[in-house]
């Protein structure tokens, strides 16, 4: 049933940013999902919304078909099995744009990205290309989150500002919008991650790619319901890519510091 679809008309579009997808992956989410759903339909009456499900096992994509089927602006796209959050969102990324929305949100399903942000983030949209939803920005706020995973994010995007030279104070934040045109100018067919290293990934591509990135202060809280997928090995992918991209652009940066002598004369 892989890449199978349900639901209908599209919703009007949000002012200034035009028809907006907000694309939720789920994995074993069956007691959050109608909950987001909801709250998203309530913030944000004009977007559309596409639940990105790997067949999870406890029946959430059968939840969310049972949702699409009451409500035209939710739509379902299932997926053969798990195979991680970033090739969850590069589908429904491609599944935006074959049907010609103008922007596209990631939002986690398990209430930590608050749907009542959203707005906010939609009305940053219209002056940016990507709008970063940050927990670590003034106004922001984590509640209920553990002092090791406070740690952890906070380490993990200070290396990965150092580390990749980017002005972005939540590279590893999943709450964002991205106008689908700026996706255009990105190579989303290179991105290699699985983890939250995507969200790296993507930041590292879009400040390349020199398209306009906002940061927008969100209230970020610790799920309530269901299991993380977070594991030590998404923690030990994004410092692995992390690190080989710095490589990377320090190699190319040496290459052209040396061309740019040899031209000396
Ligand atoms: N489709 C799909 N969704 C996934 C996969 N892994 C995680 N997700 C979803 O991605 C979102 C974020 O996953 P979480 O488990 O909350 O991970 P996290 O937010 O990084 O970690 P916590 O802060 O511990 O919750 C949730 O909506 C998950 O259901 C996957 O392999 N496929
Ligand atoms: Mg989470």
């Amino acid at each position: 049933m892989s890449g199978e679809i349900h639901g209908g008309a599209p919703a009007a579009g949000y002012p200034g940013v035009g028809r907006v997808l907000v694309v939720i992956p789920t994995y074993n989410e069956a007691a959050n999902v109608a909950d987001i759903v909801a709250r998203v339909r309530r913030a944000a009456p004009a977007v559309e919304l596409l639940v990105a499900d790997d067949n999870s096992p406890d029946g959430t994509g059968v939840i969310a078909d049972a949702l699409a089927g009451t409500d035209p602006a939710v739509h379902v796209l299932h997926r053969e099995g798990k195979q991680g959050l970033g090739a969850a969102y590069l589908a429904g990324f491609a599944w935006a744009r074959q049907r010609g929305y103008d922007a596209v949100v990631e939002m986690d399903a398990d209430g930590s990205h608050a749907p009542e942000d959203l707005p906010a983030l939609l009305a940053a949209a219209r002056d940016a290309d990507v709008v970063i939803g940050s927990r670590w920005t003034r106004g922001a706020r984590v509640v209920n989150w553990p002092l090791r995973r406070l740690l952890l994010s906070r380490c993990g995007n200070l290396y990965a500002r150092l580390a990749l030279g980017m002005p972005v104070s939540d590279a590893t934040g999943g709450y964002r919008v991205y106008r689908t045109a700026a996706l255009e100018a990105l190579d989303l067919a290179s991105v290699c991650s699985q983890g939250y290293s995507f969200q790296v990934e993507l930041s590292r591509l879009a400040h390349r790619a020199g398209v306009r990135i906002v940061e927008v202060p969100i209230t970020f809280a610790e799920r309530e319901h269901g299991d993380s997928k977070m594991s030590p090995l998404i923690v030990v992918e994004a410092l692995w890519r992390i690190t080989g991209w710095a490589v990377q652009d320090r190699r190319a940066a040496w290459r052209r510091a040396g061309r740019a002598r040899a031209r000396w004369p």
